[in-house]
């Protein structure tokens, strides 16, 4: 059995214990192993220690991130193929090791577009709802915006995060590129449920068509599982403004806890019938490989999943006081709990999870840890409220293979050699 530590449970919040705790060994780990953290506090009380207030620059028409600081997202053709020109690539990774908290920056959202963003004019667009229904109706984007709306913060991941890792691990890599394929954002739209009721779905059409209008023809075949009916909708807003054009402008499906291909962008059709389509995307692309040579289709849920951000691949940490720090997620519900190890996958602490915790969202957790400056690897699983933990390396290959290219949800583990270099390990 695995040690176990449950002295952390609580939340991080305001006046909450585990923000006590953290606050302790904070102090013991920078005071007493003296210069472990870049900017060690300071005893200071005086001005003369702060710099000198400045006029400002004149307010924009929007603001920009500071000059100082440049996050990019990186571009690539697919799996292996990594900093490719923009022009050729179809993916482009969320620099996570970069960003805190839960919420995407909707222009570091990771994007994967198959036939690059079309120009669409609102006004133009159509979205045209049909098959086995009583009233088909054809939408424009103002008659979404006048009904009832949902907003709702939920993640969206490719099933091809984490292929890099599927056969080897590349040294070098960093926490964009192996798990850069996921965001979380906040959207906004029109219940499928009310669109449903709305053209009056017929008894026995339980599978619907959703459609894009790119280039790439996308088009995929949904169960209208109760969940699916509660939970999806057609969204118009974005982190409270209008969809970019790169996530589906001007609208778009969103499936929460459903492979990143199912939200479908720039929605232009919804279909209802008896059965499933078996588009090319259903079969010849996006289905699994098992070690069998069978194929597995409709996978259509991501896994309970979590990954270290701090410190992550191609990082450098001192002796001493480091946060580790990551994200999980999971598209069965809510996190229940994410345990970290640091002497690879021996012993496991249960970390804190900082609140909000929504469902089908990312969750942002963190655990203090006082690093002896000896080589070892840090690894976190997590475990969702269906009771579902995410397995380890061996155990996912030997379920899933090397044969498949999707849906990879083993645990993440980083290496870390005595110098304090953080690099990507397959366990
Ligand atoms: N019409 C259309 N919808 C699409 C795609 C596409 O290429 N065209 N890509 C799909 C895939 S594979 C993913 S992972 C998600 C990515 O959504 P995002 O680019 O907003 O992150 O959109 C899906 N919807
Ligand atoms: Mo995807």
């Amino acid at each position: 059995m695995a040690a176990q530590d449950n002295s952390s449970t609580d939340g991080v919040g305001p006046g909450r214990p585990g923000a006590r705790l953290s606050r302790r060994i904070f102090l013991a780990g920078s005071t007493g192993l003296a210069g472990s953290i870049g900017a060690a506090p300071a005893a200071a009380d005086s001005l003369a220690d702060v710099p000198p207030r400045a006029p400002g620059a004149d307010l924009g028409a929007h603001s920009e991130r500071s000059k100082y600081v440049r996050i990019d997202r990186i571009p690539e053709a697919g799996p292996g193929m990594r900093n490719v020109d923009p022009d050729n690539a179809i993916n482009a990774k969320t620099p996570h090791q970069q960003l805190f908290g839960t919420i995407t920056p909707t222009d570091l959202h990771y994007e994967r577009s198959h036939a690059g963003v079309p120009d669409i004019d609102p006004a133009q667009h159509r979205l045209l709802i049909h098959g086995m229904v009583d009233k088909p109706l054809v939408l424009n984007v103002d008659d979404l915006k006048a009904m009832p709306s949902v907003s709702r913060v939920v993640f969206i991941e490719c099933t091809g995060n984490g292929w890099e890792n599927w056969r080897k691990a590349d040294p070098d890599l960093t926490v964009q590129h192996t798990h850069g394929l996921i965001s979380t954002n906040e959207w906004t739209g029109v219940s499928l449920r009310f669109l449903v009721d709305l053209v009056g779905k017929q008894r026995g059409s339980n599978w619907m068509l959703a459609e894009g209008g790119d280039g790439a023809g996308v088009d995929r075949s949904i169960p209208l599982t109760e969940e699916i009916l509660d939970e999806a909708f057609v969204a118009y807003g974005q982190n409270g403004e209008p969809l970019r054009p790169a996530h589906g402008f001007p609208m778009r499906l969103i499936m929460p806890g459903f492979e990143g291909n199912l939200h479908i962008k720039w929605l232009r059709r919804l279909k209802f019938a008896d059965q499933p389509w078996m588009t090319r995307w259903e079969t010849a692309r996006y289905t699994q490989l098992l070690p069998s040579g069978k194929a597995r289709q409709f996978q259509l849920r991501m896994e309970t999943n979590s990954v270290i951000t701090s410190p992550s691949g191609t990082m450098k940490i001192r002796p001493g006081y480091n946060r580790v720090s990551g994200f999980a997620w999971s598209g069965h519900g809510s996190i229940a709990r994410v345990e970290i190890s640091t002497d690879g996958a021996k012993s496991w602490k249960v970390a804190q999870l900082n609140h909000p915790v929504l469902p089908k969202a990312q969750t942002r957790f963190q655990i203090d840890w006082v690093w002896d400056g000896k080589p070892t690897r840090i690894v976190s699983r997590s475990t969702d409220d269906k009771g579902n933990t995410q397995p380890d390396r061996s155990h996912f290959i030997a379920q899933n293979g090397t044969n498949a290219l999707f849906h990879y949800s083993a645990q993440q583990t980083w290496s870390i050699d005595e110098a304090g270099r953080v690099s990507n390990v397959l366990a």
